[in-house]
């Protein structure tokens, strides 16, 4: 083994370190997995998006969930979608947008609105707020996480 080879091993070394740690860096928000919500579902009318998070959980500070929603069509009707963040508990369970925020409109899920966790072990709810809670009820379009 010469000088050549114990200096290649070290780049090699160097390299593998900074690849790994890019690879763990979102633009978002720091270290941590990027989560498309829903899966190649999306966020969409009709998934079931408290059975998505239970599975799929858990969640961390530093994750960066990502909806991605576009306008389509159906039946000559244009249906949007949007993502609030739901004040309480209460609220996330009667689908009331009353004191919520607003954290996406209608037209940021495409090509993707992300959302970083930050707090650990506080629950953050989320619910798509078209149809005066239609989406939110019928559409199942609500979950909550609570990052570790
Ligand atoms: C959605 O999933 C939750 C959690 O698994 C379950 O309790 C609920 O019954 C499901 N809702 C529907 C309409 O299937
Ligand atoms: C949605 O938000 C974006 C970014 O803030 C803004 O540029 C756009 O005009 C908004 N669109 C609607 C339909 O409100
Ligand atoms: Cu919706």
């Amino acid at each position: 083994m010469g000088v050549m080879c114990a200096r290649r091993m070290t780049e090699f070394w160097a390299l593998s370190v900074l690849l790994l740690a890019m690879a763990g860096w979102s633009s978002a928000g720091g270290y941590g997995k990027m989560i498309v919500v829903g899966g190649k579902e999306h966020w969409r009318f009709g998934y079931n998006y408290s059975a998505w998070a239970e599975a799929s959980g858990p969640f961390h500070a530093g994750d960066t969930l990502v909806f991605i929603y576009k306008p389509s069509t159906f039946n000559g009707i244009t249906v949007n979608h949007n993502v609030y963040k739901l004040h309480s508990r209460k609220a996330y369970e009667q689908c009331s947008f009353a004191q919520s925020i607003i954290l996406a409109n209608t037209t940021q899920g495409d090509p993707g609105f992300h959302f970083t966790l930050t707090e650990r072990n506080r629950p953050v709810y989320f619910a798509c707020g078209i149809g005066e809670g239609l989406h939110c009820n019928e559409g199942l379009m609500k979950f909550y996480v609570v990052p570790r």
